[in-house]
């Protein structure tokens, strides 16, 4: 079968066709081009749903929607649900993430704990519609480093990694990401959903 991907944000698209592609290798992952709507939830699994509902309705396919960001403890779970905007009303991933330095720069390396969640709504065209979740925990680098992935990926460190060798997301490949990330978590949640697709 086929199921549309709502979002917009192409790095979105790539890390979701690597990982269905895991479950599901029959399964077409389909782009949505139509109306982006607007997502004035409050939390990840509104937003999720808001997109997903809005994509299977123009598509009569499933759909699969993420509402994502970064969540800092010593920030109260900011940026949160305004990551894509964290400096503006412009998606500006480098301002976003410069700014965010900016704010942590008297915290030390103890007090920058933070996590990607990625929240993933899945509706059906019978209407039923099903969220799940999935975090990455780790803390926040004094500077960026790599040039892989996207958005606040060159100051994430994940937790786990060897002391002495440890690495922004950015400086990881594809592969290791989508294994490890928020996304590929929340999805695996999700993954015995598709049997039913
Ligand atoms: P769509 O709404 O079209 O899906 P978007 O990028 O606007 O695309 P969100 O509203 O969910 O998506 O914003 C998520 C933001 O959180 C994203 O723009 C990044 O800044 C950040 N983010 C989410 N997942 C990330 C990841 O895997 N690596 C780095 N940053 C991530």
């Amino acid at each position: 079968g086929r199921i549309v991907l709502a979002t917009h944000n192409p790095h979105k698209v790539e890390e979701f066709a690597a990982i269905v592609a895991a479950y599901r290798p029959d399964v077409e992952v389909v782009g949505y081009d139509g109306p982006e709507p607007v997502e004035s939830g409050t939390t990840f699994a509104d937003n999720a749903l808001i997109k997903a509902r809005m994509a299977c309705a123009h598509t009569g396919l499933p759909a699969l929607a993420d509402d994502s960001g970064i969540c800092v403890d010593v920030l109260g779970g900011a940026p949160g649900v305004f990551s894509a905007y964290w400096a503006g009303h412009k998606k500006d991933a480098v301002a976003n993430l410069e700014l965010l330095l900016d704010q942590l720069s008297d915290i030390d390396d103890s007090h920058r704990t933070a996590k990607f969640v990625s929240t993933i709504a899945l509706v059906l065209p019978s209407g039923k519609g099903h969220v799940v979740e999935g975090h990455w925990p780790g803390r926040l680098a004094t500077q960026p480093g790599g040039d892989g992935g996207f958005g606040y990926d060159p100051i994430f460190i994940p937790d786990g990694q060897p002391a002495g060798e440890e690495r922004t997301v950015a400086e990881y490949s594809a592969e290791e990401k989508n294994a490890q990330s928020h996304r590929a978590r929340a999805f695996a949640a999700l993954a015995p959903l598709l049997a039913e697709l």
